[in-house]
């Protein structure tokens, strides 16, 4: 059977609804500033997961749309906390079937304090650790499963709306952040569009539920793209320290830069985009022309190129370039960085060793690109530094977006 709630009736039941389950929620706080008698199990938690297939770094926008979605609740007296999901089976992750392939925690990619000051967010080895005194399983009250609407423009509008629809008529298809003693009471399929604000429309459809899971979180939308808020909550993505020290060596022992630093970054995304994308993407030739434009006139003779390209795709580069007369770097981790910091901190560093050059090009519409633009926006950097892209060797070359700070 298909329920069908529409927009307008709903906004007089959510506001009932979210006054009584305020009135009846007795309030979450940290763990030490707890008094004795309250305990995880009175605590509200939202839990959610990302489409298997997408990669880190769209997760992490997926990640400030939930946790901007909490500070603005918290604002409004909602005692909710939004809970970690640990990193498990990336697509783009080839080491993690050498090293022992875990869920890992956020704090192995982000300073966690950092997070925390921002918004109410917790590790789910926390939400264990006070669980397993009484129980050995994970029990969540209610999983809705987001799915598109089939047509997302009904009369040529998108607009935002959402409808629960029964349980039988899609599948969970993630892994709990690769759990096996996580469960749920029940499942709800939802058809959802629009901004993530809604979901609490639909989380209040259940007064009593204190930890709810959100299957397909990527499918809720910004409220706000790119205002303070977006940047404050950006800002707060500190990566861990850890991480920070390996770049920053990296940079003052090849890079020559202790204070300021003379070197162009590129970002060269290759394997899939370039198979998907393959009008976007540059040939090897053209590559190479196309970052000697960039800076020639720059006085800048050393390159350092983050990629996920294949060693002889790369190598056909780096002689290109040397050719053309640079000098050119790349971050090689040791086998034991790979086991430390695993294919994402390895990622992470790249990341932030282009975030700190002089001029930064990156890939077209690639996430990666857009976390190293942002971060040097925080930093400050001219914006004439940021947003350049490679073009296709031929054809239309559509300008970068600019997505500025706002402070
Ligand atoms: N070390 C390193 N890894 C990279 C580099 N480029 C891509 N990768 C890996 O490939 C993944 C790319 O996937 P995403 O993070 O989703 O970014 P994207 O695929 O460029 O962007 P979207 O498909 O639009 O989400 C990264 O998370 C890395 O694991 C790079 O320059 N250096
Ligand atoms: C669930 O399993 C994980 C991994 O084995 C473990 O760390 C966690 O403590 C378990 N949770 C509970 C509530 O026992
Ligand atoms: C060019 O760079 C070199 C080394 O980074 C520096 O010594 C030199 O003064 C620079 N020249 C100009 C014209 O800025
Ligand atoms: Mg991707």
């Amino acid at each position: 059977m298909i329920i069908r709630i529409w927009l307008v009736h709903l906004f007089t039941i959510i506001n009932i609804l979210l006054t009584k389950a305020d009135i009846a929620n007795n309030g979450y706080c940290d763990r030490d500033q707890c008094s004795e008698e309250t305990t995880i199990s009175d605590s509200k938690f939202l839990f959610y997961d990302v489409n298997p297939p997408e990669g880190f770094n769209l997760r992490r926008d997926v990640y400030m749309r939930f946790a901007i979605m909490m500070v603005e609740a918290r604002s409004k007296g909602l005692d909710w906390s939004l809970v970690l999901p640990p990193w498990f089976y990336l697509y783009h992750w080839r080491s993690e079937t050498v090293n022992e392939n875990k869920p890992t925690p956020w704090s192995h990619f982000f300073n966690i304090n950092s997070l925390k000051e921002y918004s109410p967010v917790i590790e789910m080895h926390e939400i264990f650790s006070n669980l397993k005194e009484y129980t050995n399983t994970l029990l969540l009250d209610r999983l809705y499963i987001l799915e598109n609407y089939p047509n997302m423009f009904e009369d040529g509008e998108f607009k935002d709306k959402w409808e629960i629809r029964d349980g039988t008529n899609c599948n969970y298809d993630g892994l709990f952040w690769g759990y096996t003693n996580i469960t749920v009471k029940e499942t709800l399929c939802v058809r959802f569009q629009g901004k993530i604000s809604k979901l609490w429309g639909l989380i209040n459809s259940h007064p009593n539920d204190k930890k709810v899971m959100i299957a397909h979180g990527e499918i809720a939308l910004h409220d706000n793209y790119g205002t303070k808020e977006y940047w404050n909550c950006r800002q707060s993505m500190k990566f861990n320290q850890k991480l920070i020290d390996t770049a920053k060596k990296y940079m003052k022992d090849k890079l020559n830069c202790i204070k300021k630093c003379n070197y162009a970054s590129v970002h060269w995304r290759r394997q899939d985009f370039s198979r998907s994308r393959s009008k976007d993407s540059p040939s090897i030739e053209g590559t190479a022309n196309q970052i000697q434009n960039f800076i020639k006139n720059l006085n800048i003779s050393d390159i350092f190129i983050a990629t996920d390209a294949v060693v002889t795709e790369f190598d056909e580069l780096i002689q290109k370039l040397i050719i053309l007369g640079y000098r050119v770097y790349f971050f090689t981790p040791t086998e034991a960085q790979i086991r430390e910091f695993k294919d994402g901190g390895i990622a992470i560093i790249d990341q932030i060793i282009c975030s700190y050059s002089a001029f930064f090009i990156g890939t077209h519409e690639s996430t990666f690109t857009f976390r190293i633009q942002e971060e040097r926006e925080i930093l400050g950097y001219p914006s004439s530094t940021t947003f350049n892209r490679l073009c296709p060797d031929k054809g239309e070359c559509e300008k970068p977006s600019k997505w500025t700070i706002v402070r």
